[in-house]
C-alpha cells in the first residue's frame, strides 16, 4: 500500500486545552486540520515507529471517519499495531484501562467530553501516555509547537477498516485489533470492588438510576450494572450512545442533567442517582432528595474508599484541583496522609499518581478517579459510592449528614458564565489581577479580604510549573471565592466563578448552598463586576 506524504501548512491555534485540543466539528472536517494535529503528535512523541496505539472516541459525530484517518496515518508513520474500540468507541477511562493492561505506548481518545456533539457541535482529540493518564504539557506544548511548523503529513491510501466485528486485521503492514470496548475496563472494575456486596444490595430492592446521557458509557454502565451487578433494566436511562447526545449537552449537572435530579427529588425518587459526561469519565451523584457536590463526592469517597478492596490498604494520599473545595483536605488530615493541590485538569495528577503521592484524585467539575487508570472515571466512582453504600446500608442523604457531623460543611457552589464575549471576559479577569496587591485587609459585601493571588503550581515530582491558573481570594470568614477562563471552549469564553464557605455549626448543615453562600456570591459581584462586564443578568448553570 502506498504511503503518500501531503503537502500542509500551519493551522493556527492548535494548541491544546484544559484537556486536549477541542473545535467546531466543521473546524475538525476541514482538510487537513485533524491531519495535521495528528502528525504532529506523532512527531512530538519521538514518532510512532514500531510503537502500538490504542484509539477510540466518544462516539460523537465524526468519530469514525476520524479513527479511519488516524488509522491510515497511523499505517503511513510506521506503527506496529493499533488497539480500536469496536465501532470506534472508549470511554476516556475504558481506553486508559486498556493502554495500562494491554501496555500500549500511549493512546488517542477522540472527545469533546462535556460539549455537544453533532455536525453543529464540537470535536477534540486527546493524547494519553503510557501510564494511561492524559499527557503532561510538556507533551502537549511540544505537540504545539509542532503545529506551529508541520509543513507534511503521511498517509497511506486504502479502504476503510472495518470497526464492526471483533478480530484483528491488517492495514498495510499494521496490524489492527478491533477489542471490545468494555470488556478489559469491567474486569479492572471487578477488581477494585466488592461485586458480590454490590449484587446482594441490588437484590435487598435497592433502587437506582444512571443517566448516561446518551454517550460513551451506556453500553459499559449496561453491562457492568445491569448485567453483571443485577440492577434492573431501567436503572440504566438514555444509555443508547448517539452521534449528537440526542441533542443534549452531555454533561453531568443540574442544569444538563435536569430530568434525573428532578426525579431524585421527586415523590418517586430512587435510592441512588448518578450520571456521566460524553466520553464517560466525569459523575454526578446524587440520593433521594440530595444532591452531592462533587467536591464533597470526593471527600465522603476518600473517608470510605478502604471499605472497596481494591483499596483496603488505605490511601497513599490525596490530589484536588485548586478550585475544588477543602473538605477533601479535612479527609486527608484525618487520615493522616498528604493533600495536593493542583492547577484543574486531570494532566497536573500524573506526575503525583506515578510517585505514590496521591491514590485519589478529584475536582469539582466532577471529575473523580485514582491510580486505576490515572484519568477521571465516571463509573468507577459510581461503583465506589455503590460499593460503600453496600457495605454501610444506610442512605446518601444519612451519608452526608455524617460525614458534615465529623468534618464540618463546605458549602460550595460554581457559577458558569458559559459564550461570553472574549475580550470581556478577559478584560475582568486583567483588571482583578491587576487589584490583587491592594485587596488583602479590604472589605468586600462585609467579607475581609486575608489574601488574594493567581494560582500557581510547582509540580513536587518534576519540579514543571504552571501560573495564571485561577485568581484566588480567600476571606477571613473562612470563605474564597475563585474567579478561572474555562480551556475547554470552542468559541468565545466561559468564565467560572467556585464559591465556598465552611460552616462548623451542625445547626447550619440544612442550608440550600445559593443561601448559605449569598455573602460570598455578593462579594465575588463586587470584586469582579460580573453583570456589567459579562451583560448577563446571572450564570446560565450553577453547580
Ligand atoms: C473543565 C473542568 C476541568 C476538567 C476539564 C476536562 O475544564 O473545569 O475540571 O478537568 O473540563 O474535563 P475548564 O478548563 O473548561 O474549566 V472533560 O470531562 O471535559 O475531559
Ligand atoms: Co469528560
Amino acid at each position: 500500500m502506498e504511503v503518500r506524504t501531503v503537502a500542509t501548512t500551519p493551522v493556527e491555534g492548535q494548541k491544546p486545552g484544559t484537556s486536549g485540543l477541542r473545535a467546531r466539528t466543521a473546524v475538525f472536517m476541514r482538510p487537513g486540520y485533524l491531519e495535521n494535529f495528528v502528525q504532529s503528535l506523532f512527531e512530538a512523541i519521538g514518532g510512532v515507529g514500531g510503537k502500538t496505539l490504542t484509539l477510540g472516541g466518544d462516539g460523537r459525530y465524526f468519530n469514525e471517519r476520524a479513527i479511519q484517518t488516524i488509522l491510515k496515518m497511523a499505517a503511513a508513520n510506521g506503527a506496529a499495531g493499533v488497539l480500536v474500540g469496536q465501532g470506534g468507541i472508549l470511554s476516556t477511562p475504558a481506553a486508559a484501562a486498556v493502554i495500562r493492561a494491554r501496555r500500549t505506548d500511549g493512546g488517542i481518545i477522540l472527545s469533546a467530553s462535556h460539549n455537544p456533539g453533532g455536525a453543529d457541535g464540537d470535536f477534540g482529540i486527546k493524547y494519553n501516555i503510557p501510564a494511561g493518564g492524559p499527557a503532561p504539557e510538556s507533551v502537549t506544548e511540544a505537540i504545539y509547537a509542532r503545529t506551529k511548523e508541520i509543513s507534511e503529513y503521511r498517509i497511506i491510501d486504502a479502504p476503510d477498516v472495518d470497526l464492526s466485528a471483533l478480530g484483528e486485521t491488517t492495514l498495510g503492514a499494521m496490524r489492527i485489533e478491533v477489542i471490545d470496548p468494555v470488556a478489559i475496563y469491567a474486569d479492572l472494575m471487578a477488581s477494585l470492588f466488592d461485586f458480590d456486596a454490590i449484587r446482594d444490595l441490588f437484590g435487598s430492592g435497592f433502587t437506582m438510576r444512571f443517566d448516561a446521557m446518551h454517550a460513551a458509557t451506556g453500553p459499559y454502565a449496561t453491562r457492568i450494572l445491569v448485567e453483571t451487578l443485577g440492577a434492573p433494566p431501567e436503572a440504566v436511562m438514555n444509555g443508547t450512545p448517539l452521534p449528537d447526545f440526542g441533542g443534549g449537552h452531555p454533561d453531568p449537572n443540574p442544569t444538563y442533567a435536569k430530568p434525573l435530579v428532578d426525579m431524585m427529588m421527586g415523590p418517586d425518587a430512587p435510592d441512588f442517582g448518578a450520571a456521566s459526561d460524553g466520553d464517560g469519565d466525569r459523575n454526578m451523584i446524587l440520593g433521594r432528595g440530595v444532591y452531592v457536590t462533587p467536591s464533597d463526592s470526593l471527600a465522603v469517597l476518600a473517608a470510605n474508599a478502604h471499605l472497596a478492596p481494591g483499596y483496603a490498604n488505605g490511601l497513599a494520599g490525596i490530589a484536588r484541583s485548586m478550585p475544588t473545595s477543602r473538605a477533601a483536605d479535612r479527609v486527608a488530615g484525618k487520615l493522616g496522609i498528604g493533600c495536593h493541590e493542583t492547577p484543574t485538569g486531570w494532566k497536573f495528577f500524573g506526575t503525583l499518581l506515578d510517585a505514590d503521592l496521591a491514590t485519589l484524585c478529584g475536582e469539582e467539575s466532577a471529575g473523580t478517579g485514582s491510580s486505576h487508570v490515572r484519568e477521571k472515571d465516571g463509573l468507577w466512582a459510581v461503583l465506589l459510592w455503590l460499593n460503600i453504600l453496600a457495605t454501610r446500608r444506610v442512605s446518601v442523604a444519612d451519608i452526608m449528614q455524617a460525614h458534615w457531623a465529623e468534618y464540618g460543611r463546605d458549602y460550595y457552589s460554581r457559577h458558569d458564565y458559559s459564550d461570553v464575549d472574549k475580550d470581556a471576559a478577559e478584560a475582568l479577569m486583567a483588571a482583578l489581577r491587576d487589584r490583587l496587591a491592594d485587596l488583602p485587609g479590604t472589605t468586600v459585601a462585609g467579607l475581609t479580604v486575608t489574601s488574594a493571588d493567581d494560582f500557581a503550581y510547582t509540580d513536587p515530582v518534576d519540579g514543571s510549573t504552571a501560573t495564571r491558573q485561577g485568581v484566588r481570594i480567600l476571606f477571613a470568614e473562612d470563605a474564597r471565592v475563585v474567579f478561572r477562563l474555562s480551556g475547554t471552549g470552542t468559541v468565545g469564553a466561559t468564565l467560572r466563578v467556585y464559591l465556598e464557605r465552611y460552616e462548623p455549626d451542625p445547626a447550619r448543615f440544612g442550608e440550600d448552598p445559593q443561601q448559605a453562600l449569598a455573602d460570598v456570591i455578593a462579594a465575588a459581584e463586587a470584586l469582579a463586576d460580573i453583570r456589567t462586564r459579562t451583560g448577563r443578568d446571572g450564570p446560565d448553570v450553577i453547580t
